[in-house]
C-alpha cells in the first residue's frame, strides 16, 4: 500500500488512541516506604499510561521523600504531597483525592494502592477497564472467585474477615472485600464524595464504600492477587484498628437509627 494511503490512516489511529486513552491519577500514601517506593513508581511508569502519580507522605523519618524528590527530577508526572507528621491513611487518601481534583483537566479515574507491592501495579489497566464500563468504584478483591492472598499471616486473615463481617453491617451493601485498598474511582465519584469523607485512618476503605451506596454510585469487585509485603512493616497499629472499629460500630448504629426512623415515618 502506498505511503500516501497509509500515513493518514496511521495519524488517524494515533489521534483516536490519544483521545480515548483515559487520564489516571494514582494515589500512593507512604509512611516509611523507602525500600519500596522507587521500584513501585518505576513499575507504574513502565505501564506507559496517561498517568499522574500523587505520593502523600507524612514526613517519613526514612528516605522516602528524598527518593520521591529524586524521581521527581527524572519524571514530570509525580506530585509529592508532604505532610508535617503521621496523620493517618484516611486523611492521606482524602488529601490525594483533593490534589487529583486540582489537576486540569481532572483525571478520568483515580487509583489508590499501597506502596508495598501488595497491590500489583500491572493490575491498574484491568481496574480502569472495568471502571470505563460505567462503574464508579472498582474494588480489587481478594475474596471473589479468582482472588488470592499470598503469605498473609493467619492473624491478619482473621482480622480482615472479622472487619468484613462488621463492614457489611456498617455499609448495608453486599461486597466481599470492603477493606481492600486497591481501587479505581471515577472522577464523578471523587468530585461528589470528597467533601463528605471524615476518616482518619483505615476506616476510609469502609467510608468510601458507604458513600458509594448513599450516593447510589455503581460498585464492582474484580479479583486480584494480594501479596504480603516483603519490605518494611505494616503501619496498621492497634490504635488505628481501634479507630476503624469505632467508625464501623458507629455506622452500624446509625444504620439502625435510619431504619427505625424510616419505619416510624411510614406508620
Ligand atoms: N501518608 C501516610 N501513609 C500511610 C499511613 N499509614 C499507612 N500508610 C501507607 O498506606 C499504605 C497501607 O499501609 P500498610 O502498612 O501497607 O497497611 P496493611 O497493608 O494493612 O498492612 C502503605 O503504603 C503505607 O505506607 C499514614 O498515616 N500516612
Ligand atoms: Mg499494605
Amino acid at each position: 500500500m502506498a505511503i500516501s494511503v497509509l500515513l493518514p490512516k496511521i495519524l488517524e489511529t494515533t489521534k483516536s488512541n490519544l483521545i480515548t486513552e483515559p487520564s489516571i491519577a494514582v494515589i500512593i500514601p507512604t509512611y516509611c516506604e523507602a525500600e519500596n517506593v522507587e521500584q513501585l513508581i518505576r513499575q507504574i511508569q513502565r505501564l506507559h499510561l496517561n498517568i499522574k502519580i500523587i505520593v502523600v507522605d507524612d514526613s517519613s523519618p526514612d528516605q522516602t521523600q528524598h527518593i520521591v524528590n529524586k524521581l521527581n527530577r527524572e519524571f514530570e508526572n509525580i506530585l509529592l504531597v508532604s505532610r508535617p507528621k503521621k496523620l493517618g491513611l484516611g486523611t492521606a487518601i482524602t488529601a490525594g483525592f483533593r490534589h487529583a481534583l486540582e489537576f486540569d483537566p481532572t483525571p478520568d479515574f483515580v487509583i489508590t494502592m499501597d506502596s508495598d507491592f501488595s497491590h500489583n501495579p500491572n493490575d491498574i489497566p484491568r481496574l480502569v477497564n472495568i471502571a470505563k464500563k460505567g462503574y464508579n468504584l472498582v474494588v480489587g478483591s481478594r475474596y471473589v472467585a479468582g482472588g488470592k492472598m499470598k503469605n498473609w499471616p493467619l492473624s491478619r486473615k482473621i482480622i480482615s474477615r472479622f472487619a468484613n463481617i462488621l463492614a457489611t453491617g456498617a455499609v448495608g451493601l453486599r461486597l466481599n472485600d470492603f477493606t481492600s485498598g486497591f481501587r479505581c474511582y471515577s472522577k464523578d465519584y471523587i468530585a461528589k464524595v470528597v467533601s463528605k469523607l471524615h476518616s482518619t485512618t483505615y476506616e476510609i476503605q469502609i467510608e468510601t464504600i458507604r458513600q458509594a451506596r448513599l450516593n447510589e454510585f455503581q460498585v464492582k469487585e474484580i479479583p486480584i492477587t494480594f501479596i504480603n509485603r516483603k519490605n518494611g512493616n505494616s503501619k496498621l497499629s492497634s490504635a488505628e484498628f481501634l479507630g476503624f472499629l469505632t467508625y464501623v460500630v458507629g455506622a452500624i448504629f446509625s444504620n439502625f437509627n435510619l431504619f427505625f426512623i424510616r419505619r416510624s415515618q411510614t406508620k
